[in-house]
């Protein structure tokens, strides 16, 4: 049985106020079997992990430098992240790479400092909105997994989050049948590259406009193990409905 788990990423949202949804989420979810990860802005990173520390919720980043450290003004070390007791990175994210140019060779080499520094990778993939027009998804995601994901490859350091960009932020879902084949083909992958065990036992999200009301059907998908949740995440009220469907 691989692991559920729901992640949600709070991208540039928030400040301390903000750690209230965290106490309001832990009350509504109370125990449970399913992974659970919220991964706040740098700033909170530290105030998150000692405002989760009783409750299931695991605390992730949302980016990490490739460095162990050195000249990188205005960057965080995957260390740096963990010393704040969080145990989960988001890396790859579509948004770093348009906003930051990031190519799958650096995101290869943020996986690896991640792993260094003992954090789980959840490491994302997705093709946008012309490469789904002219019929490439499939290979955008051969090409993003082989350039992104290094070969240590583990059932507990990696969780792979399927976003097509044009599925984010916009409200528009794929359809399950989509998601169902993109999460198949990521599956193969993972098995032809790192055999039956590994390749099985490694967490595959879905994201992009991830809300209460359609979380049930995308889980119908056998390949979905969980999500991705970026606006959805930021109230309590929103995501764990979206837990609970799980
Ligand atoms: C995709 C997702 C979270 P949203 O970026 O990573 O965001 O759920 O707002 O589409």
């Amino acid at each position: 049985m691989r692991r559920k788990l729901a992640a949600g990423n709070w991208k540039m949202n928030g400040t301390g106020a903000a750690l209230e949804e965290l106490d309001e989420l832990s009350r509504m979810i109370g125990t449970t079997a399913l992974q659970v990860v919220i991964c706040p802005p740098a700033p909170l990173l530290y105030r998150a992990c000692e405002a989760a520390q009783d409750s299931i919720i695991a605390i992730g980043g949302q980016d990490c430098h490739s460095a162990a450290a050195g000249a990188h003004t205005g960057d965080i070390s995957a260390a740096m992240i963990a010393d704040t007791g969080a145990q989960y990175v988001i890396l790859g994210h579509s948004e770093r790479r348009a906003d930051h140019h990031e190519s799958d060779a650096d995101i290869h080499a943020k996986v690896k400092a991640a792993w260094a520094a003992e954090l789980t990778a959840i490491l994302c993939i997705g093709e946008t909105a012309e490469q789904q027009q002219s019929g490439t998804t499939l290979e955008i995601l051969a090409t993003q997994l082989a350039g992104s994901l290094p070969d240590a490859v583990s059932a507990t350091n990696t969780v792979i989050a399927y976003e097509p960009v044009w599925a984010i932020g916009t409200g528009k879902v794929p359809s399950l049948e989509q998601i169902a084949e993109t999460h198949d083909f990521i599956r193969d992958t993972l098995i032809t590259r790192f055999g039956e065990t590994t390749g099985n036992a490694v967490p595959l999200l879905y994201g992009g406009s991830v809300k209460p009301d359609n979380a049930e059907t995308i889980f119908r998908a056998e390949n979905v193990d969980g999500a991705l949740v970026g606006g959805a995440s930021l109230k309590a009220s929103d995501f764990a409905p979206i837990i609970a469907a799980l």
